[in-house]
C-alpha cells in the first residue's frame, strides 16, 4: 500500500501529546513533498489541527478500527504500534478487564481494588479450556502449564514479574490456588484416596502463604505488603502406575520447591536483612513484629516483656509513627492458625515469639562510650531479657560485644570497640538469628508439604513451579538490597529475552526455516556490568576482604574499572551525586549510594557470638541455627577467582551466616553478595530445565489508587518489558516445534487407520507429519518444516488436539458398543 492511501483523509491516527502518550487525530490531507517524505494534516478530537511532515516510521501511527481496540490477545491488532497497544490495555482497564494477552505473555494490571474474578465457579470454569477460548486470565496460564505437562510431562515454570507494588505476589497466590483446587473427580477408590490426601496438602500450601509474608514481607514506600524475598513454589505432580485417565490423578504433592534428588536446595532467594534492624521513613520492619504487639494477650506480652506500644523498640520505630496499621492483630490470628496447619504447635510458638522478643530487646539494649570505647551497663534490662530468651549468658554477650578478638599467627589479641562499632555487632546479631529464624521456617514448611509422600515425591518430574520474587525497586535513596533485587530482575529479564527471542530464533537458523530476524534490546552488557569478572560484585567481593576496604575505595575501583567507553551505555558516574554510581537497568536507570555496602555485603557475625548461640541454652534456638546453618551451609558459593589475591586474606574471627556449618567451624566465607549471585545462577539454572509461561505485571499508578491508570507510568513498563517485540515475534514466529518424531506419534491416529501404523513401522516420520497436516486442513502459512523439526504458528496444535480428542472418543465409543454387541 502506498503511503498516500495509507493515510488518506479520515483515516484514525495517533497524535504525540506529553501527557498521555498520544490522542486520537484523523488525517484531513496527506501531501508528497519529496520522494519519501509526507506532509501530513491532521485532525484531533477536539478539531484542532497539528501539521506532521515526515518519512518511514516518523509519521503518525495507525490506529486500529474500534472493533480490535481492546482485543483479548494484542496479537491480533491489525497495526501493531505503541500507541494501539497502550490503547488496548488502557481501555480494557476502564471496562474492568485487567488481564490481556500479549502474544505469549498474559499481562495484568493491578486494580488495587478487589475484584470478583477469582470465585469458585470462575475456577471451574478455566478448567479443561485452551487459553483463547474464554477471557484472558491468570486461570487460563495456569491451565495452559497443566496441559503442557499432562502433553509433554516435562517441568513448567510460570514467571510472574513486574516492578514493586504491581501485583506478582497476589497473582502468584491465585496462580497457586487454581493449581492446588480439585479440578477432576476422582475415576476409581484408588485415585479417590489421592485427591483426599492432596486436600490437605491444599490447605497446607495455602497456609505457607500468611507465614511467609508474616516473616518475609514489609511496609515499603512502593508497597505495604512488599516481599523481601524471593520464592519459588514447585507442586510436583504424582502419576498412579494404573492410572489410566489422565484427569483423575491430578493432586500429589507440594513443595517450596526442596529439591530432594538433588544436591542443591533451593526455596527462597535471599531475604533482606537488613530490614531487622533499620528502616527508613515511613516502611516497617516485618510485619510480624508488629503483629506480635498487637496480637498477643496481655499476659503473654508481659511475659516477654513487651507492650502493645511498639514505639518502644528500636528495631520497630525508626519508620516513625505513620507505622500502624489496624489489620496487624486479624493478621496475627492468621499467622498463628497457619503455623498451626503446618504442625508448628502453640508451645513451638511460643518459643518462636521468645526469639522475636529477644530480637526486639536486642535492639534497645543501650550501648553508649566513654571517650574512646563502647560501654553496655551490667544491669541493662534489655539486655537481661534478651538474653534470657536466647539463653546466652548476658557477661559473655556483653564481652564479646564491645570488644573484639583478633587472632593472628602467633597469639590473640583483644581489642575495645567503639559504640558504632559495638552497635554495628549487636545488630549483626540480630540479622543473623531472623535470618536463622526464616530459614527454619522454611525448612518446617517443606518438611509438612513433602513430608507424606517422600522419596517417591522426590522423584517425580513433572511438576509446575511459580516464581515470585521481589520486583524492580528505585528509591530516593538505592543501597546494596536494591543493587540485589535490581540484578535478580536483570537476570530474569534476561532469561525473558532468552527465551522469546533468542531461543526461537537461534532454532529457525538451525533448521533453516524462512525468517526475517527480529530485533531486540539485549540487556546482557548491563548484566555483565554487575556480575562479570571485574564486575560490580566481584570488585565488592575484593574490597569486603580487605582488612581496609572502605565503601569510597569500593567506588574508587568501581569507577576506575567500569568508568569506560564499552560500559557507557551501563555503567555511569552520576553527575549531581556523590559517594554513588549509576546502572542503566531495561526497566530505568538507577543510582546506588556506595555507603554501607561493604559492611551489608560482609553481613559477618563475630565468632565468639556465634560460639554463644550454637551453645546457647535455649534447645530451640539450637535447632534453629542448626537447620539454617546447615541449610545454607550447603548452598554453593562461587570460588574465589584466581586473581583474587584479597581472598587469600580472611576477616579474622568472623563469619557469615553462609560460612559456617552447623558445628560452628568456618568452612567458607562468601559474601552476601556472592551467595546471592550462586543462589540466583541455580534457580536460572532451573527455570532453564523447565518449559515457561509469563505473567506480566503492571502498576497503573505509584499512589495505589483503586481503577487508576496512567498511562506514561503504564507505557513504561510495556517498553522495558519489550512488549511489543514480543508480541511482533509471537505473530511472526512459530511457537510450537517438534520433531518429526514426536510429532507423528502423537498424532498419526488423524491420518487413515491402517496407513498410519504402517509409516510408523517404516519410520517415515516428515511423510505422517506431512499426510496429519493435510488430513487437518492446516494451512501451509501456519507451519514450516525444519531440518529435523516441524514448527507450527499458534493456535495449530489446539486444533491438531481437538481433533485428536474426537477420534479418540470415536473410537473408545465403537470398541464399548462392540463389547456390547458380542456380549
Ligand atoms: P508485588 O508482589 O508485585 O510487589 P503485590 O502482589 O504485593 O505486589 O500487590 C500489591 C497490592 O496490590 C496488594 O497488596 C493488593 O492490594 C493489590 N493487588 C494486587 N493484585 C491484585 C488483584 N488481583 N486484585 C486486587 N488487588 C490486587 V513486591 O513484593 O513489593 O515487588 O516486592
Ligand atoms: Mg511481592
Amino acid at each position: 500500500m502506498t503511503t498516500l492511501s495509507l493515510y488518506s483523509p479520515g483515516t484514525p491516527v495517533w497524535l504525540d501529546d506529553s501527557e498521555l502518550g498520544w490522542v486520537f487525530a484523523e488525517v484531513s490531507s496527506c501531501t508528497k513533498v519529496s520522494a519519501d517524505t509526507f506532509t501530513l494534516v491532521l485532525k484531533d478530537a477536539n478539531s484542532k489541527e497539528t501539521t506532521v511532515t515526515g518519512s518511514g516510521t516518523s509519521l503518525p501511527h495507525l490506529r486500529n478500527p474500534p472493533l480490535l481496540e481492546s482485543a483479548d490477545d494484542l496479537a491480533v491488532l491489525s497495526h501493531l504500534n505503541e500507541p494501539s497497544i497502550l490503547y488496548a490495555v488502557q481501555s480494557r482497564y476502564a471496562q474492568r478487564k485487567i488481564y490481556t494477552y500479549s502474544g505469549i505473555v498474559l499481562l495484568a494490571v493491578n486494580p488495587f481494588s478487589p475484584v470478583p474474578f477469582y470465585t469458585p465457579e470462575i475456577v471451574k470454569s478455566y478448567i479443561g479450556h485452551n487459553k483463547g477460548e474464554l477471557e484472558p486470565h491468570l486461570f487460563a496460564i495456569a491451565e495452559d502449564a497443566y496441559a503442557a505437562m499432562l502433553l509433554d510431562g516435562t517441568g513448567q515454570t510460570i514467571i510472574v514479574s513486574g516492578e514493586s507494588g504491581a501485583g506478582k505476589t497476589e497473582s502468584a497466590k491465585l496462580v497457586m490456588r487454581f493449581i492446588a483446587a480439585p479440578k477432576a473427580p476422582a475415576v476409581n477408590s484408588d485415585t479417590n484416596s489421592f485427591v483426599d490426601g492432596a486436600s490437605q496438602v491444599e490447605q497446607q500450601i495455602q497456609a505457607t502463604n500468611p507465614i511467609l509474608e508474616a516473616f518475609g514481607n514489609a511496609k515499603t514506600t512502593r508497597n505495604d505488603n512488599s516481599s523481601r524475598f524471593g520464592k519459588y513454589i514447585q507442586v510436583k505432580i504424582m502419576q498412579l502406575p494404573r492410572a489410566w485417565c489422565l484427569t483423575a490423578f491430578y493432586r500429589s504433592y507440594y513443595s517450596i520447591p526442596i529439591d530432594k534428588s538433588s544436591e542443591q536446595e533451593f526455596g527462597h532467594i535471599f531475604l533482606e536483612r537488613s530490614r531487622l534492624t533499620y528502616q527508613t521513613k515511613t516502611e516497617r520492619n516485618y510485619h510480624i513484629f508488629y503483629q506480635l504487639c498487637a496480637g498477643l494477650p496481655s499476659k503473654d506480652l508481659q511475659n516477654l516483656g513487651l507492650d502493645a506500644d511498639y514505639s518502644h523498640f528500636h528495631y520497630l520505630n525508626q519508620g516513625g509513627p505513620s507505622t500502624t496499621e489496624l489489620s496487624d492483630r486479624d493478621k496475627f490470628y492468621a499467622t498463628q492458625d497457619a503455623l498451626g496447619i503446618i504442625g508448628i504447635d502453640a508451645e513451638r510458638q511460643t518459643s518462636i515469639f521468645q526469639i522475636l522478643a529477644a530480637l526486639l530487646h536486642l535492639g534497645n539494649i543501650n550501648i553508649t562510650q566513654t571517650r574512646t570505647d563502647a560501654i553496655i551497663d551490667d544491669e541493662d534490662p534489655s539486655m537481661a531479657h534478651a538474653m534470657e530468651f536466647l539463653g546466652v549468658n548476658p557477661a559473655e554477650f556483653k564481652k564479646w560485644t564491645i570488644k573484639k578478638q583478633i587472632t593472628t599467627r602467633a597469639e590473640k589479641i583483644v581489642t575495645t570497640l567503639t559504640a558504632p562499632q559495638a552497635v554495628q555487632v549487636r545488630d549483626s546479631i540480630s540479622r543473623f538469628v531472623y535470618a536463622c529464624l526464616f530459614e527454619w521456617l522454611v525448612t518446617a514448611i517443606n518438611e509438612s508439604l513433602t513430608g507424606k509422600y517422600g522419596d517417591a515425591a522426590a522423584r517425580a518430574e513433572t511438576y509446575i513451579g511459580v516464581l515470585d520474587i521481589y520486583g524492580f525497586e528505585h528509591f530516593d535513596k538505592n543501597s546494596f538490597e536494591q543493587f540485589c533485587i535490581n540484578y535478580a530482575n536483570e537476570r530474569l529479564q534476561h532469561e525473558f529475552n532468552t527465551y522469546v527471542f533468542k531461543l526461537a530464533q537461534d532454532d529457525y537458523v538451525k533448521e533453516k526455516i524462512n525468517w526475517t530476524f527480529i530485533d531486540f534490546d539485549d540487556n546482557q552488557p548491563a548484566i555483565d556490568v554487575m556480575e562479570g569478572k571485574l564486575g560490580v560484585l566481584a570488585l565488592l567481593d575484593e574490597e569486603s576482604r580487605l582488612p581496609t576496604g572502605s565503601d569510597a575505595s569500593f567506588l574508587q575501583k568501581l569507577n576506575a574499572q567500569l568508568d569506560k567507553p564499552a560500559n557507557k551505555a551501563v555503567y555511569k558516574m552520576p553527575k549531581f551525586a556523590n559517594a554513588a554510581f549509576t546502572i542503566a537497568h531495561y526497566a530505568l536507570d538507577v543510582t546506588y549510594q556506595v555507603e554501607g555496602f561493604l559492611e551489608k555485603n560482609r553481613d559477618t557475625v563475630p565468632e565468639e557470638h556465634l560460639t554463644l548461640l550454637t551453645s546457647s541454652s535455649n534447645a530451640f534456638l539450637r535447632e534453629v541455627l542448626d537447620t539454617a546453618l546447615h541449610r545454607v551451609g550447603t548452598e554453593p558459593a562461587d570460588p574465589p577467582s584466581p586473581g583474587d589475591a584479597v581472598s587469600k586474606i580472611p576477616d579474622p574471627g568472623r563469619t557469615s551466616l553462609a560460612g559456617t556449618t552447623g558445628r560452628g567451624t568456618a568452612v567458607k566465607k562468601p559474601t552476601l553478595g556472592s551467595i546471592f549471585k550462586s543462589s540466583l545462577g541455580t534457580l536460572m539454572d532451573m527455570l532453564r530445565m523447565t518449559n515457561v509461561h509469563y505473567i506480566r505485571c503492571l502498576k497503573p499508578n505509584q499512589h495505589k489508587t483503586a481503577w487508576e491508570f496512567n498511562p506514561l507510568q503504564v507505557l513504561a513498563q510495556l517498553r522495558a518489558a519489550g512488549v511489543l517485540e514480543t508480541i511482533r515475534i509471537s505473530t511472526a514466529g512459530y511457537p510450537s516445534r517438534w520433531t518429526f518424531q514426536d510429532f507423528a506419534r502423537r498424532y498419526h491416529m488423524l491420518i487413515h487407520w491402517r496407513e498410519g501404523p504402517q509409516l510408523i513401522k517404516r519410520e517415515q516420520w516428515k511423510r505422517i507429519c506431512v499426510l496429519v497436516l493435510q488430513k487437518a486442513g492446516i494451512d501451509k502459512s501456519k507451519h514450516q518444516f525444519g531440518e529435523t523439526k516441524i514448527f507450527l504458528r499458534t493456535g495449530v496444535l489446539a486444533t491438531l488436539e481437538g481433533l485428536r480428542s474426537s477420534k479418540l472418543n470415536a473410537v473408545l465409543f465403537m470398541q464399548t458398543n462392540m463389547r456390547r454387541l458380542i456380549a
